[in-house]
């Protein structure tokens, strides 16, 4: 019986959740970045095998890479693009060489996943990440005072927001900017506002068309020295799945992936499900993904979002919110009986909750959250497998 190999994102020495605490939360495989080194630069053999030993001195394995982040010279096809994509193909070599052969990546401009607020109190007191559309609007509108911003919303969003900006004291503004632009864990870049419009303004030319080519150039370079070296690139979906801020995103739906299949056969060519992300919008069938794209399914990032009609949507627990986990997890489960492996899968955020409410940790990597989130996942796969394969 293949079940999934339960992983978890650390963020290195400096993260507050400890590589005993992730054993102890019954994880066997690390999810790990270089994220000392900077974007575009290559990750050396000693540089990765340097933290290989931290993680395996705590009994654990590091064994896929989140990420290796894509540099905006590729996304935009300018600058020294070329080089990034040679020192991209270096990294991936190495990676190779200490056993490392699944590395996540994402190709949305500028920014990487978005929120509007990451302490949003739940009923029961714990906290959770959520995107409140108003808030959104009204930054892109009020705060950022993008061109054009105004054409890309219905006369009621832009009602909304701005008596939701009305509302705003200054703390409120200043924090919805950090925590728009600043960075959330992972993202790699953060910028000030006069950075971001800049970075903006780099897309002014390049429509999806044009992003999904160089998407495609980007995966015929790499691809084929993955597959030389047995390693799988998995994209990350967009989040949230839908153009934003005039950017466009060419990954939000199955469609999407499907088109890059198209283009990039290479066996390689992989997809990182996160059902968080794709979930977010109700024609995205994640269980009916993880069926179609079996095969190319190198990571899942397993968690849950509950939406409204406005457009919100906050994390929900990993069990409840509009992903049908249930008919996830069978979906996964059948995947790996099928071809006979164990895929990587992580719990993925979790609420602040208990001592996560009174330590600090990155937004929506608490230690608690993702315990809870883990163990709930680990129970329903038990649950599912001993009815169905035992
Ligand atoms: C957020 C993460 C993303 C993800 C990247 C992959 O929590 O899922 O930051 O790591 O998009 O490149």
């Amino acid at each position: 019986m293949y079940l999934m190999t339960q992983s978890w994102r650390w963020y290195g020495p400096a993260d507050p959740v400890k590589l005993s605490d992730i054993r102890q939360a019954g994880a066997t495989d690390i999810v790990h970045a270089l994220h000392h080194i900077p974007n575009g630069e290559v990750w050396t053999v000693e540089e990765i095998r340097r933290r290989q030993q931290i993680i395996a001195a705590a009994g654990l394995r590091w064994s896929v890479v989140e990420s290796v982040p894509v540099h905006e010279h590729i996304k935009t096809q300018t600058g020294d693009f070329e080089r990034y994509i040679d020192a991209y193909k270096q990294s991936i070599r190495n990676l190779a060489e200490c056993g490392i052969h699944c590395i996540t990546y994402n190709f949305m401009p500028v920014l990487d996943w978005t929120r509007t607020n990451l302490q949003y109190e739940l009923e029961d007191g714990s906290r959770a990440l959520r995107f409140e559309r108003a808030a959104f609007v009204a930054f892109d509108l009020y705060i950022l005072q993008r061109e054009g911003a105004e054409a890309e919303y219905s006369a009621e969003e832009q009602a909304r927001a701005k008596a939701r900006f009305a509302e705003m004291t200054d703390e409120d503004k200043a924090l919805l900017v950090r925590n728009m632009i600043a960075g959330l864990p992972g993202s790699e870049e953060s910028f000030t506002l006069e950075q971001f419009r800049a970075e903006l303004d780099r897309y002014r030319d390049i429509d999806a068309e044009q992003l999904r080519r160089n998407l495609i150039y980007f995966l015929q370079q790499v691809c084929p020295v993955c597959d030389e070296v047995g390693s799988q690139m998995v994209i990350h979906p967009d989040d949230p799945p839908y153009p934003i801020l005039g950017l466009p995103r060419i990954l939000s739906t199955a469609d999407d992936f499907r088109r890059l299949v198209e283009a990039v056969p290479n066996k390689s060519n992989g997809l990182c499900l996160c059902t968080g992300s794709f979930g977010v919008r109700g024609d995205n069938d994640c269980p009916a993904m993880m069926r179609e794209f079996g095969s190319r399914v190198g990571f899942v990032h397993l968690r849950s979002t509950e939406r409204n009609a406005d457009g919100d949507f906050y994390e929900a627990n990993h069990l409840e919110g509009n992903v049908p986990m249930y008919d996830m997890m069978r979906a996964l489960l059948e995947v790996e009986q099928r071809e006979q492996r164990s895929i990587p899968v992580r719990p993925d955020h979790g609420h602040q909750m208990c001592d996560d409410l009174c330590r600090s940790s990155n937004p929506g990597y608490s230690l608690y959250g993702r315990l809870r989130g883990l163990a709930e996942l680990r129970g329903l796969e038990w649950g599912i497998a001993n009815t169905l394969y035992r």
